[in-house]
């Protein structure tokens, strides 16, 4: 089995279009989505097209896909921006869609060819909000993937790609399809025999473009992101 693993879509429909045009390339058996799909620009679109492969795709859950149908906000602790982009993005979602965030697992296991069995989650094995990055110490990450019995552990979460070794796990970042760090273009990954990390480049203009002519609150800062990606993850 080969499966492309998409994290972090953000709500930016062409990246997301880009990476699964570029999937269908490839001999895909599967495709994981990591979570984090709908806070951003364009929540609807992507939540349109996602429902179309609801039952042919496995989706796990991204700390965003907890907020957004429950609409968190400052009580929560979280920002002004973050608290107004939730509710926005709930808005902007049907209550099927909202229904079907609330329902994702956090994690999934499959067996991949050549690389046996790979844990998927969001953040870490233990948190969906939970922080690995590439420069985060390994003796921080270790009480993370305590208790893990598979060998490859596959994340998001912190927008850069990865692909390191602690504690003799072998721990991949996906990165993000479209709120990427320190890449240009929307970055995924394929197991299986091998790990391939990929960056797709789509048109980041036209997207921009068309975020610009939304409502979408904050759409200046996203079209920013998209056009220069930052090099630190969030
Ligand atoms: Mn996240």
């Amino acid at each position: 089995m080969r499966v492309a693993a998409i994290y972090d879509i953000h709500a930016n429909y062409s990246a997301l279009e880009a990476v699964l045009a570029e999937i269908k390339k490839n001999d895909v058996d599967r495709v994981v989505v990591g979570g984090d799909l709908a806070w951003g620009p364009e929540p609807r679109q992507v939540m349109d097209c996602l429902m179309d492969y609801k039952e042919e795709f496995t989706f796990i859950r991204g700390n965003v896909d907890r907020e957004v149908p429950y609409r968190y906000g400052k009580e929560k602790g979280l920002d002004d921006f973050t608290a107004e982009l939730n509710h926005w993005c709930a808005d902007q979602l049907t209550e099927e869609q909202l229904k079907f965030l609330k329902g994702l697992p956090e994690k999934v296991i499959l067996n991949i060819d050549g690389l046996g069995e790979i844990l998927f989650v969001h953040g870490s094995p233990r948190s969906d909000e939970e922080a690995i990055r590439i420069d985060t110490p390994e003796n921080e990450i270790l009480p993370m993937i305590e208790g893990v019995p598979q060998d490859i552990i596959v994340c998001g979460h912190t927008h850069i790609q990865f692909d390191r070794t602690v504690g003799g796990k072998r721990i991949i970042n996906a990165g993000s399809v479209g709120l990427q760090s320190r890449a240009n273009g929307a970055c995924w990954a394929l197991f299986g025999p091998n790990v391939e990390l990929n960056v797709t480049t789509y048109d980041t203009k036209m997207a921009t473009e068309r975020i610009l002519k939304s409502n979408a609150p904050f759409k200046e800062d996203f079209a920013d992101h998209y056009l220069n990606p930052p090099y630190e993850g969030p």
